[in-house]
C-alpha cells in the first residue's frame, strides 16, 4: 500500500460510494477501502439502475456521498466489444453521465472515474503516454467502448474546468483477478484462457484453441493493485490528466498461454483460430507519471495468475465428472 505524508483528500470519516460494487473492480475497491477509516456506500441494481438519471439523482440526494468511485461499466473482451456495440456505447455513456452530473449537483467533493487503456489510438507510441489521447484512429473492435470512456474523461475535465469539481480519471491496462468474468463468449483473454486450459487439463485434451495469431502483446494488472492505486489517487491526486495505471511490462498472448499452462499444470499444445480478431497489436502503458506520484504495482503476473486460479477453482470451476 502506497502512503505519502499528508493526503490532500484524507478518507477518514468520509462517505465513499463505490458505484459498481458487484463487479471485479468495484468489489476490489470495496475490499481495499475496508482498510480505511471511512464509510463505504453501495447500491444494488434493485435499488438503483445506473442508466436511469432520476434513480441516480435520487440515490445521491438521499445518501450524500463525499466521494464517488465510478467502477460501474459494461465491460467485456474483444468479441463482446465488437458484436454488442450498442450496449457498450449506450450503457457506459448513460452510467458515467448520470453519476458525474449528479455528483456535481449534490456537491460531491471528490470523484474518481475509471477508464481503460483502449481509449488510446490503435497505433499509439509504446509505452503509451497520457498525451497520446485523441492523436489517431481507435482500434475498431472496441471503438464504441473507447468513445464512451473518452467521454467520461472529458466529463471530468469539463466539470473541473467549468465548476471547479475535483473529478479525476484513471486509465487501467487489461485487468484480471478474483470476481472476473469467465464466460468464454464475453470474457477477456486471461480468464478465458484460465477456464479453457483448466477444462482441457481435466478432460485430457491434446490442444487448446486460442483466438487470433497469439502475437498481440498485452499488459495485465491484478485488480487488487488497481484498487490500491485508486485509493491512493483518490487521496493524493487532483489534476485533469487521466493517469495511466499498469505494471510497465507486457507479454505476448502466446506467452500468457504458456504461463497459464504452467500454473494449471497443462502439457498440451495451442492452436490458433485466425478467423478471430487480434485487436490492437500492443498497448503497454507509460506509467511514469504515476510512479513519480509515489505508486507502483506490486503483484507479479505469475503470482497473480496463481491466486486467481485458486479463486476460480474455489468459486467458478465445475467439479470434475466422476
Ligand atoms: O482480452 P481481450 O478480449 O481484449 O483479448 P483486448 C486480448 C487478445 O487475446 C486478443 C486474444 O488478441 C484476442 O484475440 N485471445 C486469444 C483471446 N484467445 C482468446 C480468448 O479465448 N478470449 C479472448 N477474449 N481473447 C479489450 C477491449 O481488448 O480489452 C475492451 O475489447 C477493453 O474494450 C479490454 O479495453 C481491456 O485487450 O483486445
Amino acid at each position: 500500500m502506497a502512503t505519502v505524508a499528508e493526503p490532500s483528500f484524507p478518507l477518514k470519516g468520509r462517505r465513499v460510494w463505490v458505484a459498481g460494487h458487484r463487479g471485479m473492480v468495484g468489489s476490489a475497491v470495496v475490499r481495499r477501502l475496508a482498510g480505511e477509516d471511512c464509510t463505504v456506500l453501495t447500491a444494488g441494481r434493485d435499488r438503483v439502475d445506473l442508466r436511469r438519471q432520476a434513480e441516480v439523482e435520487a440515490w445521491m440526494a438521499d445518501e450524500r456521498p463525499d466521494a464517488v468511485v465510478v467502477a460501474a461499466a459494461k465491460v467485456g473482451g474483444i468479441l463482446a466489444n465488437s458484436t454488442r456495440p450498442a450496449e457498450f456505447i449506450y450503457d457506459n455513456l448513460a452510467i458515467e453521465t448520470n453519476i458525474i452530473h449528479a455528483a456535481w449537483r449534490t456537491g460531491v467533493s471528490k470523484l474518481l472515474f475509471l477508464g481503460s487503456s483502449c481509449i488510446y489510438p490503435r497505433l499509439a507510441p509504446q509505452p503509451i503516454p497520457e498525451d497520446a489521447l485523441l492523436t489517431g484512429p481507435l482500434e475498431p473492435t472496441n471503438e464504441w467502448y473507447a468513445i464512451a470512456k473518452i467521454a467520461g474523461i472529458k466529463l471530468c475535465q469539463a466539470y473541473r474546468k467549468q465548476y471547479g469539481c475535483d473529478f479525476i480519471s484513471l486509465m487501467p491496462t487489461n485487468l484480471y483477478g478474483p470476481g472476473d468474468n469467465f464466460d468464454l463468449t464475453s470474457s477477456h483473454v486471461l480468464p478465458a484462457l484460465l477456464s479453457k486450459i483448466d477444462r482441457a487439463k481435466r478432460d485430457g485434451l491434446e490442444a487448446v484453441e486460442l483466438w487470433g495469431s497469439g502475437k498481440p502483446r498485452r499488459e495485465f494488472l491484478h485488480v487488487d493493485d488497481l484498487a490500491d492505486a485508486s485509493v491512493f489517487l483518490l487521496q493524493n491526486y487532483s489534476g485533469d490528466i487521466p493517469l495511466n495505471v499498469g505494471t510497465g511490462t507486457d507479454v505476448m498472448i502466446s506467452e500468457l498461454a504458456e504461463l497459464i499452462a504452467g500454473v494449471v499444470g497443462y502439457t498440451g499444445r495451442f492452436v490458433y483460430d485466425t478467423s478471430k480478431p487480434d485487436g490492437t497489436p500492443r498497448k503497454l502503458l507509460d506509467v511514469g507519471q504515476l510512479a513519480r506520484l509515489g505508486w507502483t504495482a506490486r503483484i507479479d503476473l505469475r503470482a497473480g495468475v496463481e491466486s486467481t486460479y485458486d479463486w476460480y477453482r474455489a468459486n467458478v470451476a465445475q467439479p470434475a465428472v466422476p
